[in-house]
């Protein structure tokens, strides 16, 4: 395995390849234990390069038993094979020349599913970002595009389908019990980009008519009998196409596009060209097994990877530096899919609190960096929040400071200046300035500065001169290797309401350059004064998370009343009775910590209720208003020396105080959001779904007795409402005994379907509470217990250490010793899946000091032990730098 080797590649030494790959024939003899892989790749001497120059490929654990120069057998004295390298001497200067790399690969025992693999007697291949070197010896690197063609031989009988990128050429029987099928992919590309699929599969059909009027196959592979599932995959892949022709203006450029689903894998899905791979989970969806938050992925990445055909793959990245270049850009492209989709205001609200709980901890912690970083050990280990969210976040900036129809002529501008090409973010950045002459110097500064920058802001009011006065401050703080930030341009949206809820609409603005309600922040401190108020305004900031910052503003919570009943932008709604609702926990665990009374503001409870009751808003809208922050929200808003404990029961009595004062408002909810009729999963039946399970959840909470959510078991007819009724009664009632014949009906009812058991670990790991752990380790005995199963592990053990505050960081630090012993288990096989559940500490040193030292202490167990991979490794030493 490739154990770390501590070499940390740099952006600054970035060179192109000596030689340029011309074309590559591939063809693979597949057997589960021993596949043979002939590589035919034509090569030419860059010019200008050294006659002398060797060609060095890349590999990784390969078994090489052939290598030709032009059908010639190249003597040994010409070329080395080291553990990670294959060195070709005595090249041709300037003619091309043909090398032919003959590898063996054993697919059954690749645990680490990455190269070519098997899952489920399926022939699998992942190979972003370097896993094609795990199947031959390559230039395997992003800016070397090529023309592939694909060979795939394989037995008739357990390979009857067999698959790879492109358009497919042509096959026939062999004769002998094989049979092989070829592909040829006429748009060049890199090799991260490869796929090969070969199994016993069922298929989904049907069709796409592109705006040119070309007709595009389209097919979902599945396991034989889940086919009914991939009824709601196949239609977001329609909607999606059509998006992106109507409003990004890209067109679909092969004959067919692929999707197979498979169950072993270590992320969501790969965007291999025209065929895309996926965790089997965001694509198999139907009303009894799956949630609506199960819909809306499925959805959101089915979008996400067909995407990536224009931003990814068509133009891609020119090293792994730019990663965001392809990612940043495409979760933009797909938050705006789903926005179109579904409820705008709704989707922006769950989008900035998966922002604020997964990447602003990753931005405040030892793993902070740079959009686009300069530097890594492990290229695994930057498929981060930061790099997708935070890269979304700044691409939607970019449209805020040009505005919509500058974005789309930079947009247009880049898919016409780079298709084809491997580019880098200053590619990107400079068809926006070309296209709007715009200087972006300063804005650049989103991708090169690590870390959330904080405003602090106050304002004051002359009525005499009827002006109010904003006055604002920006810092960014210290991250690992950046200590001293410039300042940022961060394009605020603020509104100022007036007493009656109307806008003011101020006479002048000066101090800062000001579009509509966006002002433009580029100084550390800033004075912006707004003439022709009539009144003491109320400010809203950061309408629609214009800036991923965090904001620091003393705000009485009458005046985030104001906001919560009159803003025009109902995300600021939202966000407003949010950081009502955030201080005002934050406040609960500070008096649940040191034994004093908890006391519920009466402002939040009557903004919650209002908001919860007036029929004017969508439920959607509602149910966001009444799930109040997480656990890990207070954490991050009280900052440091945390105890999760205390934090829990502060949350617990100002739950219990909201579930008491909405008592009649929550059982009328919960009649009037019953739904009839069949199972729907459009947004606005999810969303009466959602707020009927958050009304049902505070009279479960303000109840002793489970019969609530006993009946609400009992009568559920969907997967959304079962599982929440089957948590609510493992969270509030783990002991009952309703709870434990609510586990065991739910289990054997759904026995035979994994993602469904996913969720049945996932909740009993998600029970907060120290004895939780016990429960963990027990499920780990259970016979649906696989550890080479990804999915399995990370509902179990990465549920548990990401997603129990209270239970994971126990005070005698058990949970993180148990955690450091997975981690060493997990790691020999499959070291992605181990380094990233590791991230779930990323936020200790937030923690009181007993925690943080049993925490350190179990960071150190792993950093000591013997023949940890690259990617751990590296994970834990900047955890503990
Ligand atoms: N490019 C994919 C993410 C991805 C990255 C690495 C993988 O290796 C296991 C798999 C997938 C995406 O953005 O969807
Ligand atoms: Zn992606």
């Amino acid at each position: 395995m490739r154990t770390n080797t501590g070499q940390i590649i740099h952006l600054e030494d970035y060179r192109p390849t000596d030689f340029v790959l011309e074309r590559v024939d591939l063809t693979f003899e597949l057997d589960p234990k021993e596949t043979k892989v002939e590589a035919r790749l034509i090569f030419h001497r860059r010019e200008g390069v050294d006659a002398a120059a060797p060609l060095v490929l890349d590999g990784d654990e390969l078994t090489m038993t052939g290598l030709l120069l032009d059908q010639e057998e190249v003597p040994t004295a010409l070329y080395d094979v080291a553990d990670d390298t294959l060195t070709i001497r005595g090249l041709p200067e300037t003619a091309p020349f043909e090398i032919t790399v003959t590898t063996l690969l054993s697919p059954e025992t690749n645990t680490k599913l990455m190269g070519l693999y098997r899952t489920n007697n399926v022939y699998c291949t992942q190979c972003e970002a370097e896993g094609f070197r795990r199947i031959t010896y390559f230039p395997d690197r992003p800016d070397v595009l090529a023309v592939y063609t694909v060979n795939i031989i394989a037995e008739k009988a357990t390979a009857p389908l067999l698959l790879s990128n492109g358009n497919y050429l042509g096959g026939a029987d062999m004769g002998d019990g094989r049979h092989f099928a070829a592909w040829f992919d006429p748009h060049p590309k890199p090799s991260y980009l490869f796929a090969l699929v070969a199994g016993d599969l069922g298929v989904v059909e049907d069709k796409f008519t592109t705006a040119s009027g070309r007709e595009v196959a389209l097919k979902i592979y599945v396991e034989h009998g889940k086919e009914p599932r991939a009824a709601y995959a196949m239609d977001a892949l329609k909607r999606s196409m059509k998006w992106d022709e109507e409003v990004f203006g890209r067109e679909y450029d092969l004959d067919i596009f692929m999707i197979v689903a498979v169950s072993d894998f270590n992320m969501g899905a790969m965007e291999n060209k025209g065929l895309n791979v996926f965790n089997d989970k965001y694509v198999l969806a139907d009303p009894e097994t799956a949630t609506d938050t199960d819909y809306a992925n499925i959805e959101a990445i089915i979008a996400h990877e067909y995407f990536h055909n224009w931003t990814g793959n068509r133009i891609t990245c020119r090293d792994w530096f730019q990663l965001c270049l392809k990612e940043g850009l495409t979760v933009y492209r797909d938050h705006e899919f789903s926005a179109d989709m579904r409820s705008r205001a709704v989707k922006r609200i769950a989008e900035v609190r998966h922002l604020k709980s997964e990447q602003f901890p990753e931005d405040a912690g030892p793993l902070a960096h740079p959009v686009r970083p300069t530097k890594y050990r492990e290229i695994n280990n930057f498929y981060t929040t930061t790099v997708y969210e935070k890269g979304s976040e700044v691409t939607r900036m970019i449209a805020t400071v040009l505005g919509r129809d500058l974005f789309k002529k930079g947009m247009d501008l880049y898919f016409d200046r780079h298709d084809g090409q491997a580019v880098t973010i200053e590619d990107f950045i400079a068809c926006f300035e070309d296209a709007s002459g715009r200087d972006l110097g300063q804005f650049s500064l989103w991708y090169h500065q690590a870390g959330t920058p904080l405003i602090t802001a106050s304002g004051s009011y002359d009525a005499a001169k009827q002006s109010y006065t904003l006055s604002l401050e920006q810092t960014v703080p210290a991250t690992p290797g950046q200590s001293a930030k410039k300042p940022m341009h961060i394009p605020l949206r603020v509104g100022l309401l007036l007493e009656d809820g109307s806008e003011a609409k101020p006479a002048t603005v000066s101090g800062a350059d000001v579009m509509a309600d966006v002002v433009h922040l580029t100084e550390r401190r800033q004075t912006v004064v707004f003439s022709g108020v009539p009144s003491r305004p109320v400010p809203s900031f950061n309408r629609g998370f214009s800036a991923p910052i965090n904001l620091h503003i003393e705000q009485s919570a009458e005046d985030r009343a104001l906001i919560a009943r009159h803003e025009i932008d109902l995300f600021a709604r939202w966000q407003a009775l949010n950081a009502m609702a955030l201080d005002n926990l934050a406040k609960a665990a500070v008096q649940a910590r040191s034994g004093q009374p908890i006391a519920c503001d009466e402002a939040l409870i009557g903004g919650l209720l209002a908001a919860a009751g007036d029929e004017r808003l969508e439920p959607a809208f509602r149910a966001q208003v009444l799930s109040l922050p997480s656990e890990a929200d207070i954490a991050r808003e009280i900052g440091r020396d945390n105890d999760p404990d205390a934090i829990q029961s502060g949350r617990q009595a100002i739950l219990s105080a909201i579930a008491a004062s909405g008592k009649d408002i929550f059982t009328r909810l919960l009649g009037e959001m019953t739904l009839s009729g069949p199972f729907r999963p459009d947004a606005a039946s999810a969303g009466r779904r959602a707020l009927r399970n958050a009304a049902l959840s505070y009279l479960v909470y303000g109840d002793d007795r489970p019969e609530k959510a006993v009946s609400a078991f009992r009568s559920a007819n969907n997967m959304t409402d079962l599982s929440q009724a089957l948590t609510l009664l493992a969270h509030r009632f783990p002991d009952a005994e309703e709870t434990l014949d609510a586990l065991a009906t739910f289990k054997k009812r759904f026995a035979d379907n994994a993602l469904v058991i996913d969720k049945w670990f996932a909740i009993q790991a998600t029970i907060p509470g120290a004895s939780t752990l016990e429960r963990v380790k027990a499920l780990m005995s259970d016979p649906h217990f696989n550890p080479s199963n990804p999915n399995r592990v990370r509902s179990l053990v990465g549920t548990f250490a990401f997603s129990n505050p209270t239970g994971f960081n126990r005070a005698d630090g058990e949970g993180y010793r148990f955690l450091a012993r997975q981690i060493l288990e997990i790691d020999p096989r499959n070291p992605q899946l181990a380094a990233r559940i590791l991230t779930s500490m990323r936020s200790w040193r937030s923690l009181e000091q007993v925690r943080a030292n049993h925490a350190q202490e179990a960071l150190k167990e792993i950093a000591g032990a013997a023949n940890l991979s690259a990617d751990v490794s590296d994970i834990v030493d900047r955890m503990l730098s």
